[in-house]
């Protein structure tokens, strides 16, 4: 399929309403991003929620309540974190999984996050990989750094393919203490992607300013994108985001300029393996 699959990430953990008033926080907000967001090209929501408080939470009722409001206003695909923020105790994180989501993301070690550590002990990344055959959830496998990509087929080799039988992993670059948001390592995980099973297929994302370096990167070397003010807030020097839709619509013009239009959200599903 030779179109863009794009992934928006509206929200994230690490980021606060008061710093960010254009932050998606509360259910109304998600919704109304994810539909605009849809109009314009994206195919997958990923999805962090918010409490009252506008803090990151992992409640259990709260994610169930916004799979099923995503589900009913949109036809995208929803990808739950399970990576919530870096605090999260791991019960919490495989609890995510009981919403019931399409898809959930499934980090593949341990990483130095800024100056905290985002925590993801092999163990863990078992159960969730696990967890996640058994209930049917397809797998979004993130990648901070090269070697797991070596994880992952450690994993794979290990335990088996993902629910669906495809494997989608989404390169999250230009975090600091991960590997850097450049043409070169980006090259450097599409050539280990090669030593996963045949269609893998990868998508990516530059925190902070390497967003459109790895942009430009990944649609030159044939993969998908991930945008949103999970991983971006300035949209060119001395400009702020003004929204999710914004970035959406960036993306969508750098896919349209590759020649390589972006998936529905329909196509999305065909190309992950998932049933329509
Ligand atoms: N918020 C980060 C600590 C994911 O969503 O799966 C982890 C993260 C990855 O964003
Ligand atoms: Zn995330």
């Amino acid at each position: 399929m030779s179109g863009t699959l794009i992934t928006v990430a509206p929200t994230g953990a690490e980021s606060r309403k008061a710093d960010v008033p254009a932050l998606p926080v509360t259910l109304d907000e998600l919704v109304a991003t994810a539909k605009e967001c849809e109009a314009l090209g994206a195919a997958i929501v990923h999805v962090h929620i918010r409490d009252d408080a506008a803090e990151p939470t992992l409640d259990p009722g709260r994610l169930r309540a916004t799979v099923a409001a995503l589900r009913q206003s949109t036809g995208l695909i929803v990808q739950l974190s399970t990576g919530g923020a870096v605090t999260d105790p791991e019960a919490a994180r495989l609890a995510v999984l009981d919403a019931q989501p399409e898809m959930a993301s499934c980090t593949m070690g341990t990483v130095n996050f800024g100056d905290a550590v985002f925590q993801n002990r092999w163990d863990f990344i078992v159960d969730l990989h696990t967890r996640m055959q058994e209930r049917g959830v397809v797998a979004e496998y993130e990648i901070f750094d090269l070697g797991q990509l070596t994880t992952l087929r450690r994993l794979l080799d290990r335990y088996g393919l993902p629910h669906g039988g495809h494997v989608h992993v989404d390169l999250v670059m230009g975090v600091p203490g991960g590997m850097p948001g450049t043409t070169a390592a980006l090259v450097a995980c599409e050539q280990a992607i090669r030593d996963l099973p045949a269609g893998t297929t990868f998508s990516a994302t530059g925190i902070g300013r390497s967003t459109i370096p790895v942009m430009l990167a990944s649609l030159s070397a044939g993969g998908h994108l991930r945008v949103g003010m999970e991983d971006t807030l300035t949209y060119a020097k001395g400009r702020p985001v003004e929204s999710n839709m914004q970035l959406v619509a960036r993306a969508v013009g750098f896919a349209q300029l590759a020649l390589r239009p972006p998936l529905t959200a329909a196509q999305a599903r065909e190309l992950l393996g998932m049933p329509a």
